[in-house]
């Protein structure tokens, strides 16, 4: 969770590790490569691995189950590889930190490529292992070992990875699992691959490893500012008169969030937060732009007009932000991030290059620490500027329902609770939902690869199980669509989690696009429905959840019955169970989200 914790043992949680128990297969020395692996993933503390299986990694599957008894890491079996990575982001967007996830050869990690893109342009770890048919092809079984091997499979994922491996033997397999775990963790966190060869896998061990001391090659890096580069910051920010801090890729730390609170008040600074990635500072605070919005949004554009520093903590975008102010920006620019050092030229995720009159190569959490000890002390609370908006109240009866009403009385009904919403709807507003905790919102699924909602909020539910938070995604019809049976792992492991749809019946981002066009062309706009509506016959979303062993609710059309339906579906989650609540809402977004989403370059 915090830096500082990142490398802390977890493990399973006893309800989830007394799952799924085999049969003991005695006591047993290492024998067979993959037994190498397995043993190495229980050395580095992985608590679990989330996989569909496959014949190309059968050797890891017997070692995962045999040799250690399925437990350290324990398995979490997923209906389709794109879950099984999502639920690996989703703890990790927690966490801080990598589990594993196993694909099979070329067929599941194909399953797997969005999730896995959605979690590099997270920059969140994941440990991925994958396989290949036996790369020696006289060892290969007809037809299918040679179907199930590609040359350089890596090179599937190469551009959206930080690190890929395809080890040769036992030991470089050891050696490769660390590298790539060190490296999955170490800032810019994101994905890993280990391709592991069939034919090291079930071979023989001629002899046992030698024993290492792994935390040697796992050596925790902590890449903080340079105390000069922190001295000029302090000068620009001890002489600014209207500073702005955009707080982007920050972590879950409760003490950095302190920190970011502490500099903000110390400096008298606005803070601009944003929903595409986790919460990084309490929006009801009177220094917060608000609302934060997932595109720019016309108060922070205010903001950095009247601001005369800003200093972006990894702000996703702020090229794209500057420019959406759309003039002349007055103010001295200060980047805080490490993320150049994943830019690799076929994604462009990376964004445009910003304007920027001092660069600090450090991470986030640890330079606003340096900030805040380097910064006078008599300078401290200045007072806030803005007044906070009271919150908004839901109303009680119409039978037009909005995603509003889905969100005003989901809070509602939530009450004093400790609530992490894992994913938020294309459709939300961040004005209906104050984030006061780190752990209040994990941002969203990175990549705009709709159908990461349901598993990466399975993931993150995973991380929360018995912490006394509880999980609530919000997500599109489409989205939940694409990949609701992640739900399964969810209710299957026994995964509490509660799962709204904002359900307009259809792939509705796009209705504003095809509006956008008919509009710019002069062309019929009550077309735009036409290829993007999920109607005749709607689908019955409580249907699918309850095929799965969930609880479904719904289809809920009347604002007066969400009150009583939230209630059972919090008490069916309360009671540990996995509940969906189907609301049909009306197909529409805010003015400010449709401009925003449809605007030019
Ligand atoms: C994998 C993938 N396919 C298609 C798209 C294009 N796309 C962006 S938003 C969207 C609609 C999502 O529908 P839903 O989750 O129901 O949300 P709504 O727009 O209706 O609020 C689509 C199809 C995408 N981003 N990702
Ligand atoms: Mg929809």
């Amino acid at each position: 969770m915090a830096k500082s914790t990142r490398h802390a043992a977890q493990t399973a949680h006893p309800e989830i590790a007394a799952l799924e128990r085999p049969n003991p297969a005695g006591t047993n020395a290492p024998g067979f490569g993959s037994d190498v692996v397995a043993e190495t993933l229980r050395d580095l503390d992985i608590p679990y691995i989330a996989l569909n299986p496959g014949a190309s990694y059968r050797g890891l599957h017997d070692s995962l189950v045999n040799h250690l008894g399925n437990a350290a890491p324990q398995m979490l079996l997923c209906l389709h590889e794109e879950s099984a990575i999502a639920i690996a982001h989703g703890y990790a967007k927690v966490t801080g930190r990598a589990m594993a996830a196993a694909v099979h050869s070329n067929v599941g990690l194909m399953h797997g490529t969005m999730a896995i893109f959605n979690a590099w342009c997270d920059r969140m770890p994941v440990m991925i292992l994958g396989a290949t048919g036996p790369v020696d092809a006289v060892k290969r079984r007809p037809w299918i070992d040679w179907i199930h091997t590609a040359r350089d499979q890596g090179a599937l994922i190469r551009h959206y990875t930080k690190w890929d491996d395809q080890p040769a033997s036992p030991a470089s397999a050891r050696e490769g699992l660390l590298r790539a775990w060190w490296l999955a963790n170490s800032a810019p966190q994101g994905p890993v691959y280990v391709n592991l060869d069939a034919e090291m896998q079930e071979a023989k061990l001629p002899e046992p490893l030698p024993p290492i001391d792994i935390h040697r090659f796992i050596p925790q890096v902590a890449a903080g500012p340079d105390p000069h580069v922190v001295a000029a910051a302090v000068k620009m920010l001890g002489a600014a008169k209207h500073p702005l801090i955009l707080a982007g890729r920050v972590s879950r730390d409760l003490s950095a969030w302190n920190a970011r609170i502490a500099l903000a008040e110390t400096l008298g600074a606005r803070v601009a937060t944003n929903t595409k990635v986790g919460a990084a500072f309490p929006t009801d605070h009177p220094l917060h732009v608000s609302p934060a919005g997932s595109h720019v949004t016309e108060e922070l554009i205010a903001a950095v007009k009247a601001s005369d520093v800003i200093v972006s903590l990894d702000w996703v975008d702020l090229a794209g932000s500057l420019k959406s102010v759309g003039g002349p920006i007055n103010a001295k620019i200060i980047q805080v991030s490490l993320d150049q050092n994943l830019h690799n030229g076929w994604s462009m995720d990376h964004q445009g290059l910003p304007p920027v009159d001092l660069f600090i190569a450090a991470e986030p959490d640890l330079t606003v620490a340096a900030l805040v000890a380097a910064l006078p002390k008599e300078a401290a609370k200045k007072p806030a500027l803005s007044v906070v908006a009271p919150p908004k109240k839901a109303r009680r009866s119409g039978d037009d329902l909005a995603v509003e009403d889905l969100a005003l009385h989901l809070r509602e009904a939530l009450g004093d609770r400790d609530v992490t919403l894992t994913h938020i709807s294309l459709s939300w507003h961040a004005a209906w939902w104050h984030f006061r905790h780190p752990l209040d919102y994990i941002g969203s699924d990175g990549g705009g690869g709709v159908g990461g909602g349901p598993g990466i909020s399975v993931g993150a539910a995973l991380a929360l199980k018995g912490s006394g938070r509880m999980a609530v995604g919000v997500c599109g019809d489409g989205d939940f669509l694409m990949s609701c049976t992640a739900l399964w792992t969810a209710v299957h492991y026994r995964i509490p989690l509660l799962i709204v749809v904002a359900n307009n019946r259809s792939f509705y981002n796009d209705e504003v696009h095809q509006e956008r066009m008919a509009v710019m062309r002069n062309r019929p706009v009550e077309n735009k429905w036409i290829g993007q509506r999920m109607g005749d016959p709607e689908i019955d979303l409580a249907q699918m959840a309850r095929a799965q062993g969930a609880h479904g609710f719904g289809p809920i059309t009347k604002v007066e019955d969400l009150p009583a339906i939230y209630a059972k579906a919090i008490a069916a989650v309360e009671a540990g169970g996995v509940a969906v609540v189907d609301v049909r809402v009306k197909p529409g977004y805010g003015p400010n989200v449709a401009r925003a989403m449809t605007r030019q370059a």
